[in-house]
């Protein structure tokens, strides 16, 4: 029989919030009240000065990691492009180090879940390149258990990150050629692989073409989940690793601006996750690897892994929600709010 608490049930026990925390750090319910929760499912958090989120508008930062914390407003613009060198035959070698740790992270309001990272956020970091570029990936392990890192596109066998598991203390240098250009992820590839990934050993990795995109507004969204009472199941559902973050801090954009959004899904445990838009129509290009629209429309469904780059523009100031089209990942936090402000003469 399902766990009397399940995911369902969380709506019904004071939105979700107080009960994954109850359950995962034995805290009081008074205890978790005094740092201020989600109580209004529909539209986010609780307009409470107690609530981390309304303490200051962390949008406006400018990194994605400081002080330990990593800022979703910052992690939308935020990416890795490595130690850069030109090699003797011309070619560009970025050079990137990902450390493994196990470490504790805020997912909601007072919410903590004791996770796996790379780098120690989830997701990881953001990795950018360019086609053809060698890439040379510097894993070191110091979480409790072996992971490895298994990246998505073209490489040889033994850097796919699957055979070779890097023990605790231990290291391994990834080593291939940008191929081909698109949009990818990558992820913890050690039994069970199920556990690995919800606990938050994964990132985006992009492969930009030589032909560049056109100029626009870059957003890299993943789509996640957290299992905060071990059940199998996800009590919390988000973008970039914080829970209903970009209801209480709308995303700025202009009238007329094109917008890029890398979406990534990397929810374990449903087999599906969705992004739909309101207001808007985008253009989708499935996993990115051409420059060829496939199609317009305003919600796109992606399975476990999946991911597609997608292009809007706003006809019209004003606030338009984006959201899972499940509604029930909406309710436990994935949704959010683009401000779009009119456009600057
Ligand atoms: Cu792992």
């Amino acid at each position: 029989m399902k766990n009397q608490l399940s995911r369902r049930n969380f709506l019904h026990v004071g939105m979700g919030v107080v009960g994954g925390s109850a359950l995962l750090t034995g805290q009081s319910l008074a205890e978790k009240n005094k740092k201020g929760v989600i109580l209004n499912p529909g539209m986010g958090h609780q307009k409470d000065s107690t609530c981390p989120c309304h303490l200051q508008n962390v949008g406006k930062g400018s990194t994605a990691y400081k002080d330990g914390e990593m800022n979703p407003m910052a992690f939308l613009t935020t990416f890795d492009y490595g130690k850069v060198k030109t090699l003797p035959s011309g070619d560009v070698e970025r050079e990137y180090t990902i450390i493994a740790q196990d470490k504790e992270i805020e997912i909601a309001p007072g919410v903590q879940y004791p996770a796996w990272t790379y780098n120690g956020y989830v997701p990881g970091p953001t990795l950018r390149c360019m086609e053809g570029d060698r890439l040379k990936i510097n894993f070191i392990n110091t979480s409790h258990m072996p992971h490895t890192i298994h990246f998505h596109g073209i490489h040889p066998a033994g850097m796919d990150g699957v055979f070779e598991q890097v023990k605790t203390g231990g290291k391994f240098t990834y080593e291939f050629t940008a191929d081909p250009f698109g949009l990818f992820l990558y992820h913890c590839h050690t039994m069970p692989l199920k556990k690995h990934i919800e606990k938050g050993l994964y990132g985006t990795f992009i492969v930009d073409p030589k032909t560049p995109r056109p100029k626009a507004k870059e957003l890299v969204m993943v789509l996640n989940g957290f299992d905060t009472d071990f059940d199998g199941e996800n009590e919390f559902y988000t973008v970039n690793g914080y829970s209903n973050y970009f209801t209480d801090n709308p995303i700025n954009i202009k009238v007329g601006e094109l917008v890029r959004i890398y979406l990534v899904n990397m929810t374990e445990f449903d087999l599906l996750n969705s992004f739909h838009l309101h207001g808007n129509m985008f253009h989708l290009y499935r996993t990115g690897t051409n420059l060829r629209e496939h199609e317009i429309t305003d919600t796109v469904m992606l399975c476990q892994g999946e991911r597609c780059i997608i292009e809007f523009s706003y006809k019209y100031p004003g606030m338009y929600m984006f959201h899972a089209h499940q509604s029930e990942f909406a309710e436990l936090g994935w949704m959010g709010f683009f401000n779009v402000l009119p456009e600057v003469a």
